[in-house]
């Protein structure tokens, strides 16, 4: 189908469309976003702030960056001749392989032609008389647009902890989620790395294999677990490849999207022995297997998780020679699983390492950082490099970067001040023509599986739209407040839930970040879909389009 919007409903004061749609952001969302509307004949751009397509994994290129979802899970899955020609070499492809795999993906669809690089977004206004949409980049460039539609990927607005003197250090300092091109040479230095979340884990355990001193400065520890990485020959690719077809209809079919699933038995259901055993198989198997592919209720029952928590804390000391350090090292104010669960590879064994030290700001809390190093109440460290491993606004934070204004001047940011709402993720009430991809409320996990599903479902109302000559679409205010009562509902009794963390929009360097919301869709993604689907069978009664 070929849709142009240009010049129907053109008036004398009507600014010329310069795009039917614009893309925000060419991570794996946006870069299929373009590659859909682009088949309906849409005139699409991508406005992407990077000099390069990857999103994540463009910007999160610090060392020992990798996939934490089995990296043949994690591609496109849309295009078979690209499953076809892509051969992994790991089960968990580190940040330089996946990017030579999206860079592939930009040339093979022709991609960056339409992508616009170097170009922040700074505003976003609707024009309610010509429904567009007016964005400005920061450099003042401005285009107008029947829809926007965002990829800004949930973790991509990288925070700094609030100490003071950070300006001031004389060394080289680098936050994971802007990390630069360059190779940074680790050999003999003193470095310091702050956050022990999933960033901090990769990179702690990789900056430690040649890094004179490592010095981890650790808030609250997290429940880290094997990720078992291994090499992939090509047997096994083919073998892989052969499987794409279950590989993708098990993913479509699991809580997450993950290749691991639920495992219908009950904690207490079972023997000592076989869940010992069990827990065994999982702690020795790879990735998520463990947290994803677990008892139903370990993430749910208290008791429960308990169990899981402390057999996961035996396995860290049985891991750390010293006592006092492995005590450290495990997590006291909330279970396993309960906060993102970071992958390690040989992450403990790090801790019994000469040139490896530990500190818990719990102990002795950073105080400042000096021109010299790092200020805790115990003591002044000098150090040559300091790494932010401290996280990001997440899910929300991308958002609020940009000055997105709605029907009457209404702010984002004010619309999702008390937590977000929405409709399925993808759209907010008084937004008109903006949609969201991977945005709050939709259904997160092994993210690529739900951005083909997102994309696809926005592709089909736009094409529905232009079929019906349509040029407004309006999320009904009773159709918001269904579904967002549903994503609270589904929240309820999930222990993650109660616990401060990213998945709970907490961050203590964020102002207006210190409270719980909900901001993930916590049900399974086979129910989000099939309330998706509804929508679009039904012919959209949701929503307002005229
Ligand atoms: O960020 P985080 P991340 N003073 O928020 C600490 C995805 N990801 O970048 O826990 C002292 O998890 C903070 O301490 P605390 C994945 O979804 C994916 O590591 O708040 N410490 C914490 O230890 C992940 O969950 C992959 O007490 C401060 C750390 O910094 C998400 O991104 C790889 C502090 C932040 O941890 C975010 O992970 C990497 C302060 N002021 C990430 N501020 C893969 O799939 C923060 N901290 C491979």
């Amino acid at each position: 189908m070929n849709v142009s919007y240009k010049t129907d409903q053109k008036s004398s004061e009507e600014p010329e469309l310069d795009f039917d749609a614009i893309v925000i952001g060419a991570g794996m969302s946006g870069m299929y976003l373009l590659y859909r509307l682009r088949e309906l004949g849409l005139r699409v751009r991508v406005l992407e702030a990077g000099t390069g397509v990857g999103g994540t994994w463009y910007w999160n290129r610090y060392p020992g960056a990798r996939f934490d979802s089995e990296s043949y899970s994690y591609g496109y899955s849309f295009s078979q001749e690209l499953l076809d020609e892509w051969d992994w070499s790991e089960h968990f492809a580190s940040q330089p392989e996946i990017e030579r795999y999206l860079k592939h993906v930009d040339k093979k669809f022709d991609l960056s032609k339409d992508i616009q690089f170097s170009s922040r977004v700074q505003s976003a206004t609707y024009d309610a008389d010509n429904r567009c949409w007016a964005l400005v980049l920061d450099d003042g460039r401005q285009y107008h647009s029947r829809f926007m539609i965002t990829a800004l990927g949930p973790l991509s607005a990288p925070t700094m902890p609030r100490f003071e003197g950070i300006e001031e250090f004389g060394g080289q300092s680098f936050h994971t989620g802007l990390w630069p091109k360059e190779e940074i040479n680790f050999a003999g230095k003193r470095v310091a790395v702050i956050g022990t979340g999933a960033s901090g884990v990769q990179t702690i355990q990789e900056v430690a294999k040649t890094a004179g001193e490592l010095t981890v400065f650790q808030r609250r520890p997290n429940w880290c677990t094997p990720l078992n990485n291994r090499k992939i020959g090509k047997e096994e690719m083919d073998t892989i490849r052969a499987g794409y077809p279950e590989l993708f209809q098990r993913c479509r079919e699991t809580a997450a999207c993950f290749v691991h699933n639920i495992d219908p038995r009950g904690t207490f259901e079972v023997t000592d022995e076989v869940r010992d055993a069990f827990w065994e198989k999982q702690y020795a198997g790879q990735g998520f297997g463990i947290w994803q592919g677990n008892f139903r209720d370990i993430l749910t029952d208290p008791e429960a998780n308990k169990l899981i928590s402390d057999f996961v804390a035996d396995k860290i000391r049985g891991r750390v020679n010293d006592p006092e350090t492995a005590e450290l090292l495990i997590p006291t104010d909330h279970g396993f699983g309960t906060r993102r669960v970071p992958q390690e590879t040989h992450y403990f064994e790090v801790y019994n390492q000469p040139n490896v030290n530990l500190i818990s700001m719990l102990e002795t809390p950073i105080e400042r950082i000096t021109a010299a190093g790092i200020k805790t109440s115990a003591a002044e460290y000098e150090f040559d490099i300091i790494i932010y491993a401290t996280g990001f606004d997440a899910v929300m934070g991308s958002f609020d970067r940009i000055d997105i204004q709605g029907v009457d001047g209404q702010k984002l940011t004010e619309t999702w001040k008390a937590g977000p709402t929405t409709f399925v993720g993808v759209m907010v009430e008084n937004f008109p023509n903006m949609f969201m991809v991977m945005g709050p409320h939709a259904a997160l996990g092994n993210n690529p599986r739900s951005i083909e599903y997102n994309v696809e479902w926005v592709r089909d109302l736009i094409a529905e739209m232009a079929g019906r000559d349509l040029t407004l679409a309006a999320a009904r205010p009773e159709a918001v407040e269904q579904w967002t009562d549903f994503v609270k509902l589904k929240a309820e009794g999930l222990l993650a839930n109660e616990i401060d963390s990213w998945m709970t929009g907490v961050n203590m360097n964020v102002e207006g970040r210190q409270t719980r919301s909900i901001v993930r869709y916590s049900g399974t993604a086979p129910e989000y879909r099939a309330w998706c689907d509804e929508v679009a069978a039904k012919g959209y009664q949701e929503l307002n389009l005229t």
